[in-house]
Parts: structure tokens; C-alpha cells; sequence
């Protein structure tokens, strides 16, 4: 029987007949419409986002998945985090998962389906609760300062996460440690139509009692704000005034104190009360357009949240002081430049705020450095991006996705094809496609676009977006994998989709053509001095400590790295990170673009496919053998299992590994025998000898129980 004709398809897309991308697409459509919404690729796990609560979860299933082995259920996450959970418990190996695809595939929530899959299964005790609630209780902090709505995902993280979870050597969680990687922050003084500012200003303003709000000097409207879109205060099914106490709560069960949460607060009251910081023209004596603050108690009421002088953030928002080794000039800004300051100034602060919030956490929850650890690390990051307008947002976490997808195929494809060509196993070559040369066209250390970028960024004389792509151009115009107008016209190619500021790349999972403009600004990423300055002054010690460099002590003239740069050496960390440990996926997909249950567009789900790579995954885990190990340590755990090797093997590794799968009747076709390796190709087989392996071990223990009664 084609397996397609099974109505709720296979379980498992390596038992796809035939394997096609249609077939593919077939069987997840099939499953997602019987409400399996997971289906494996041999260990990696593939979600197609329900947009229901589905009866599959919570603590009567963690225990059936507990109890089981990888392919006994029906595929799951719990499964995925109970294989990852007890290799890092029993076989001492750190373990990440990977959870990736695009927004709203429900990558965050699979993030929290395997937190609280292994909260539930680790320890026991009062001690070990208040760790693992501490770690939970991340969650909704960091999903209301760093998540917003959008108009794809109600609930869409604005910033990429990797969470190290630590546990001790019996596997009791010790801790963890947070990385948080670029937020979005221009989401704080701009959102597009139908989008919303972070979660926080709303459940603030939603949330809190009149007297907080009398004491933040807030009025309880959002249309009161600038930086608020009035349009879409409400978002259904989303109640902001009980998650901002959720909120309080979890910041105080992390341990918070009553003071910070008062503070943080007092901060994020202050960005959107600067939103609301009017701007107006002056004009100087001598003709030089200028600003001012327009009247109005805005800036006084600032002034007193935050103990700033009010007089002196004004000027410091209306002009900058350019400093040399001999003089400092003071310009006046136009009215344009000092909006432009002030959003700046926004932004900066809100970004400060949520790496504090961030590194506030990682003090609570850290473990100390004396103690080994083994570790469970969480990625829950943007996937690859395609969007109208593609700028330095979407190049970096595409840059991201390169990078995640190069550590994809040099584990699963590159080594288990070296491996097999070391062993002398014969292997049906998979032709793959290896994205180094993407990663290397982006981040190469002298040639580049990251390097590119700084280097401009930091070049004096006049610069520009279209500075920096001529650059690009010259440089690249022979690179397969890059194009612009530029290009493409020297190779008489009339592309009327490509504009004169774009330059576009091919990456592995489709071209992105990118607008350059505001690309050096971006990366840039400065805040006038005159601004940190005003914000060290203040009588507040969290926004105070948010601005060290504004410390005329601390002032020295040496640049702060460029955001690139930043992204591309935190990137470089997370796959170090990636690389020593055990990888697990999670490949989550969106099944439509209305957040709408039991709608799956063929179209949207095809190109995710493509951009996950699924059906080069299952050809490449077809061709290949789920498990080996060399023939001393299989034939040592194995070797109970035959009467011809057990109690006592004379013959040899080799001989004896072959003579317990005869005896165990192990089709031929199951197992290949490299030189110093057994293969077996499915983790079937493997069960089964498990199963046998504990039946016998119950066995002689029964023996062994009967005999000492005997004795005594
Ligand atoms: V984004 O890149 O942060 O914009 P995610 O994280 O991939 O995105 P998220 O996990 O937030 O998506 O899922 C989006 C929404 O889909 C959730 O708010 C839920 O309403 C819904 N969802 C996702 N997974 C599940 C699930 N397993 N069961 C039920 C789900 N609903
Ligand atoms: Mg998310």
C-alpha cells in the first residue's frame, strides 16, 4: 500500500514512497488536518502551528513520553526533550535544541513546551522548584519587554534567544544563563499599521492602579502617546491588565526587588512620556535654523520621574557638542535632527533597558563557575526572512540563518559522509549544497559586507549608503552569489525588480534583495554624547547605570564596536556554543497567514519547506544509517543477548558483534560493518535491542533475587 494512502500519513517522512517535495507537502497536510501536527525526520522534529489548543499536553502526557523511547509515541516534542534530556542525564553529552522557522511558525512556544517538558521531569525538592520556577518565570518578563503584536504573530518575539539551562550531574537543574541577540528596537517609537509597540507599554498602561500611574505621571489611554499606535490597543484574546501582573510577579519570583521593579517601570514610563517631547523650529539670529521644546509639562514631568534637569536635556536634544583635542563646538540641530535625537535617545534607552532586564535575570539564575555542569541550550531565533523591504535587520538575521544552517549541514551531512567514507561503508552520494561561500561573502574578516560596512562606517571623509555599495560593487561583481543594478547591467541583464539602491544575495534558501539606505546609520548604531551625558546626570540609579560612558570620567574617545561587528561576534559565540554540543531540531512551520485554525495553504507551507530544507534532510538521513558505535562498547552492552557470547568472546569485536545480531535475527540489510564501527540504519533495530537488553537484565536480576532468598 503507498504510504500516502494512510489518512493520517506517515509518522516518520523518512518512510516517504515516494520521496517529492509534492509527496512531502502531502503527507504534512494530511497530518495537520487529522491534528498530528508533529512528524519526524528520523530525531528531528517538524511542527505545523495548530492555532488551537490541542488535548496533547500537560502532565498525563510528559508522563507517557517520560516513560518511553523515541519512537514508541506518536511524534512529539516532549519526545524530542525526553531524548536530549536523558542523553544529557545518563550519557554525559551537553545538548542544544534548535528551534527555527519563520514568524509565527510557533517556535517560542515549542521553546516553552521543552522548558516545561524538562522542568517537569528533573528533581524534586523545594530548593530544585525555586530554580526551576525562577527559569519558567523568565519567560513572560522577557516575552513583555522583548514580544509585540505584528501583523503575522500576535505574540512575535522582537529579539532572538538562546537560554542555557544547567543542571548538575545527576541532571537536577542548577540554573541558566540568557543571551539575547539584536532587539528591534525601532519598534519603540514606530510600529506599521495594525502592529503594536513591546507588550510592557500596554499592559502598563492597562494594568496599573491609578495610583502607579499617578506616581509614573501616565494617563491611562494609549492614544494619549505618540510612540503608541492608537489603532490597535487591544489585541483579542490578549488580556494586557492581568499580564502585567503576571508580570510583577514573575520579575519578583526571579528576585527582582520591589525597588528595581518600581524602576524599571519609572524607565519604560519615561520612553513613551519622551514620544510625547514636542519639537518646534527656531530660528537663530544668524539665519541657522534651530529647535526647541515646545511648552508644556511634558518635559517638567520628566524632569521629576527620572531626576533629570529638564533645561539640560532640552539642550541636549536641540544641539551637539563636537569635541576635538583642543575645543568643543556646539551646533544647534534643526527641528528634524533633534526628533531624530530624541527617537535615538528612545530607542537607547528602551534597548539598555532590556539588556539590563536581561543580565538582572542571568544574576538570578546563574550558577556558580566552580561547580560542572551539563547543559541544555534552548535556541528560539528569527527565521530566514524574506519581507517587501529587506534592510539591515533582515540582512544580519539572515546572516544568522546562514550561519545556523552551515552547522546544520556540516553535522548531519558533512561528517556522516566523512564518517562513512572513513568506515569504507558504501554511500549513495547526496549532492547538498555547502553555504560557507555565503557565510564567507557576508562575514569574511577583510573582504566581507560586515567588514565592508565598518569599514565605511569608521572611513572619515563624507560617506554614505550608496558609498558603502559601490564598495560592494566593485568588490563583488564577480560573486555568484551576489548582484545589484550595477552588476547585473555590466552583464546586460534588465532585472526591473532590482533598484538602484539594492544590492541582492542568494542565499541558501532563496535571493533577498536588500535596500542599502540607512544601512551605515544602522550599523553605526550612536548616540550623541550630549545625550548619554544628560542620562548619566539623572537621579535615578537604573537609568543612570544604563549610560556609563556618559561618566565624563568613563569618557574616553574610543568607538563602541558597530552593531554588525556586535551581531557577527555574538554569532560567532552561539556556534562555538552550538558546535560542543549534541544538536536537536525543531523545524516549525506556519500553515497560513491568518492565524486561523485548520487552514493549510500549500503555497506558504511549500516555501518553508524549502527555506527548512526538509526534503534534503530526509534524503540525506535515508541514505544513511541512524546509529553507530564502534564494535568494543556495542559488543559489551550487547553481548548478554547471545548465548554465543555470553558469559565469554574469544573471536574478536568484529566477529562477536556480527554473531549477536545473527543470533538475534537482525535483517542483513539492517547493519553494514565499517572498520571499526557497526552502522544500523534504523533506531527501530535499536530499540528492539534495548527492549531485549532490559528484558534479560530483569531477568537475571529475578535470578539473582531468588538465589540470595535461597541462601539466606
Ligand atoms: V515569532 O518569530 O516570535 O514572530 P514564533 O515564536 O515562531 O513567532 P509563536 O510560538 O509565538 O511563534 O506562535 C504563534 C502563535 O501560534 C502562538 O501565540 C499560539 O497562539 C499559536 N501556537 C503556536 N504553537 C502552538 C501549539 N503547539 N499549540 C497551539 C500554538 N497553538
Ligand atoms: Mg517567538
Amino acid at each position: 500500500m503507498p504510504l500516502l494512502d494512510n489518512p493520517v500519513g506517515v509518522e516518520d517522512l523518512i518512510l516517504l514512497e515516494p520521496l517529492t517535495q509534492e509527496s512531502l507537502l502531502k503527507n504534512l497536510q494530511l497530518r495537520f488536518e487529522s491534528k498530528e501536527i508533529y512528524t519526524y525526520i528520523g530525531s528531528v522534529v517538524v511542527s505545523v502551528n495548530p492555532y488551537q489548543q490541542l488535548p496533547i499536553y500537560g502532565p498525563e502526557f510528559i508522563n507517557k513520553y517520560r516513560d518511553c523511547t523515541f519512537f514508541e509515541l506518536k511524534p512529539h516534542i516532549y519526545a524530542l526533550a525526553n531524548v536530549a534530556y536523558q542523553s544529557l542525564r545518563d550519557q554525559d553529552r551537553d545538548q542544544c535544541i534548535l528551534i527555527t522557522g519563520e514568524s509565527g511558525a510557533g517556535k517560542t512556544e515549542a521553546s516553552k513546551l521543552v522548558m516545561s517538558y524538562v522542568a517537569a521531569v528533573c528533581g524534586k525538592g523545594e530548593q530544585v522548584n525555586s530554580v526551576k520556577e525562577q527559569l519558567l518565570q523568565s519567560n513572560p518578563v522577557l516575552e513583555a519587554f522583548g514580544n509585540a503584536k505584528t501583523i503575522r504573530n500576535n505574540n512575535s518575539s522582537r529579539f532572538g534567544k538562546y537560554m542555557d539551562i544547567e543542571f548538575d550531574f545527576k541532571g537536577v537543574p542548577l540554573g541558566g544563563v540568557v543571551t539575547n541577540y539584536l532587539l528591534e528596537k525601532s519598534r519603540v517609537v514606530k510600529q506599521l499599521k495594525g502592529e503594536r509597540n513591546f507588550h510592557i507599554f500596554h499592559q502598563l498602561l492597562a494594568g496599573a492602579d491609578t495610583q502607579l500611574l499617578k506616581a509614573l505621571k501616565l494617563e491611562r489611554d494609549p492614544s494619549s502617546y505618540a510612540y503608541l499606535n492608537a489603532d490597535v490597543s487591544e489585541v483579542g484574546g490578549m488580556d494586557d491588565a492581568s499580564n502585567f501582573r503576571t508580570v510583577q510577579n514573575a520579575m519578583a519570583v526571579i528576585g527582582f526587588s520591589e525597588e528595581e521593579i518600581r524602576q524599571v517601570l519609572e524607565v519604560t514610563a519615561l520612553v513613551l512620556k519622551l514620544g510625547n517631547v514636542e519639537l518646534a523650529s527656531e530660528f537663530q539670529a544668524n539665519g541657522v535654523s534651530a529647535s526647541g521644546i515646545r511648552e508644556g509639562p511634558g518635559i517638567q514631568e520628566i524632569g521629576e520621574l527620572v531626576g533629570l534637569n529638564s533645561k539640560e536635556l532640552e539642550r541636549a536634544l536641540c544641539a551637539r557638542t563636537m569635541e576635538t583635542a583642543k575645543e568643543k563646538v556646539v551646533t544647534a540641530l534643526n527641528v528634524i535632527q533633534a526628533q531624530y535625537a530624541r527617537d535615538a535617545l528612545a530607542k537607547n534607552i528602551y534597548n539598555r533597558l532590556f539588556n539590563w532586564i536581561v543580565n538582572r535575570i542571568n544574576e538570578s539564575i546563574k550558577v556558580g563557575t566552580g561547580e560542572k555542569k551539563k547543559v541544555m541550550g534552548v535556541l528560539d531565533i528569527y527565521g530566514f526572512e524574506i519581507l517587501q523591504d529587506n534592510s539591515f535587520e533582515q540582512f544580519v538575521i539572515n546572516y544568522c540563518n546562514e550561519k545556523l544552517q552551515q552547522v546544520f549541514i556540516e553535522i548531519t551531512l558533512k561528517e556522516e559522509q566523512e564518517e562513512y567514507a572513513r568506515e569504507g561503508i558504501p554511500w549513495r552520494k547526496v549532492d547538498y549544497f555547502d553555504n560557507g561561500i555565503i557565510c564567507n561573502l557576508i562575514e569574511h574578516n577583510q573582504r566581507g559586507i560586515l567588514a565592508m560596512l565598518d569599514e565605511e562606517c569608521l572611513r572619515p571623509g563624507v560617506v554614505s549608503d550608496s558609498t558603502f555599495l559601490a564598495k560592494l560593487n566593485q568588490l563583488f561583481s564577480k560573486h555568484d552569489h551576489y548582484e545589484s543594478k550595477v552588476t547585473q547591467n555590466a552583464q546586460r541583464q534588465y532585472d526591473h525588480t532590482m533598484g538602484l539602491s539594492c544590492f541582492r544575495i542568494s542565499h541558501y534558501a532563496g535571493k533577498v534583495t536588500y535596500n542599502v539606505a540607512s544601512f551605515i546609520d544602522k550599523n553605526n548604531d550612536l548616540l550623541f554624547r550630549d545625550l548619554s551625558q544628560v542620562m548619566w546626570k539623572a537621579q535615578h540609579t537604573l537609568l543612570r547605570s544604563l549610560f556609563p560612558e556618559g561618566d565624563p570620567k568613563q569618557a574616553s574617545l574610543k568607538r563602541p564596536p558597530t552593531a554588525g561587528a556586535q551581531f557577527k561576534s555574538s554569532v560567532a559565540i552561539l556556534m562555538k556554543n552550538l558546535y560542543a554540543k549534541n544538536p536537536n531540531y525543531i523545524r516549525c512551520i506556519k500553515p497560513n497567514e491568518n492565524q486561523q485554525r485548520g487552514q493549510f495553504s500549500w503555497e506558504l507551507v511549500a516555501t518553508q519547506s524549502q527555506y527548512l530544507g526538509l526534503l534534503e534532510n530526509v534524503r540525506v538521513r535515508r541514505a544513511g544509517y541512524a546509529y553507530r558505535q564502534v564494535y568494543g562498547l556495542f559488543l559489551e552492552r550487547y553481548r548478554m543477548l547471545s548465548r554465543s557470547t555470553w558469559p565469554s568472546w574469544k573471536e574478536g569485536d568484529r566477529a562477536g558483534v556480527k554473531k549477536v545480531l545473527e543470533d538475534l535475527a537482525v535483517a542483513s540489510e539492517e547493519v553494514a560493518f565499517g572498520k571499526t564501527k557497526i552502522f544500523i540504519r534504523s533506531p527501530r533495530t535499536l530499540f528492539f535491542l534495548e527492549e531485549q537488553r532490559r528484558l534479560k537484565i530483569q531477568q537475571l536480576a529475578t535470578l539473582i533475587q531468588k538465589t540470595y532468598r535461597g541462601w539466606r
